[in-house]
């Protein structure tokens, strides 16, 4: 079905494969476009509830392909291929994983930042390429990488541009956590059941508005916040999550 990337659903989880390993998984504008397609079909299969994106072989993205583009506007290369893809990412109302196997350069750590949760490989390191070919941060960097570690950290690793191993990025708090290598793929596949099994109705208005937060003021928050919980209220998993609390059981929540 796709050329540059796998997907396919393991329960109720999707997973998408960036699939160029002898580029290191770089984008090329096929890869754009079957990412989106991709996002859109995990985000309509009201069976899946939580989403992991990672890369095949030893890296998880390198950014975009430097050795065979004839794209001269990279403004456009932006607007019509990575842009939508990061909409696509932060409007899909289920949380996503980024299972960073190995090195996220440029566009690449781009994505990782762009996802809701970054679990690491001790192997993973992340680099904000983009100033080694005189380029600038793209894909959503400016937004995520200064709300994830504070200004004065994403301007040191935008502006010198030095790879960051796993266990700096955890302690930057870029990454939720770091696992041995042996241990990744099964720490991956159990904290995406995990949140499989949460009340993904709330999950995608939680991050709904606090995507919406860095762009409002309290009293907004506060009114969006009762919006919120006005549909929540009303949810499937409000009830089984109450009845389950007063009969003292574990909650089975639908996701609906
Ligand atoms: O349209 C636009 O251009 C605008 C949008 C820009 C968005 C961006 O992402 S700009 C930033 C682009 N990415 C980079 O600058 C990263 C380039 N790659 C690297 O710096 C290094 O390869 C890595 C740090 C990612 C990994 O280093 P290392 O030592 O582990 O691997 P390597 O030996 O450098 O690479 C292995 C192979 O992958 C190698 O090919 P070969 O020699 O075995 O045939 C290398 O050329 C290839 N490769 C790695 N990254 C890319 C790539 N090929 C094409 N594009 C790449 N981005």
């Amino acid at each position: 079905m796709f050329e540059t990337i796998s997907y396919e659903t393991r329960g109720k989880t999707a997973w998408i494969t960036l699939n160029r390993p002898d580029k290191l998984n770089a984008f090329t504008s096929l890869m754009h476009k079957e990412m989106v397609s991709a996002i859109k079909e995990a985000n309509k299969d009201s069976n899946v509830r939580a989403v992991v994106i990672t890369g095949a072989g030893r890296a998880f993205c390198s950014g975009q392909d430097l050795s065979g583009s004839t794209d001269t506007d990279y403004g456009e290369v932006l607007r019509k291929g990575y842009n939508p893809m990061v909409q696509a990412l932060v409007a899909m109302e289920k949380p996503v994983i980024a299972a960073v196997n190995g090195v996220a350069a440029g566009a690449g750590m781009s994505l990782a930042l762009a996802c809701d949760f970054r679990i690491a490989s001790e192997k993973a390191s992340f680099i904000e390429a983009f100033i080694h070919v005189g380029l600038v941060p793209d894909s959503g960097n400016l937004y995520f990488l200064p709300r994830l570690v504070g200004h004065a950290k994403a301007m040191e690793l935008a502006v010198l541009g030095e790879k960051i191993t796993a266990a700096q990025a955890k302690e930057f708090g870029l990454v939720t956590k770091t696992v041995s290598e042996e241990d990744f793929l099964l720490e991956v596949e159990t904290f995406a059941e995990k949140l499989s099994n949460m009340p993904t109705k709330a999950i995608g208005l939680i991050k709904r508005y606090m995507n919406k937060s860095w762009e409002s003021d309290l009293n907004e928050v506060l009114e969006y916040e009762a919006q919120a919980q006005k549909i929540a209220g009303e949810s499937d998993d409000h009830q089984e999550g109450l009845h389950a609390f007063l009969e003292k059981r574990k909650p089975a929540f639908t996701g609906k």
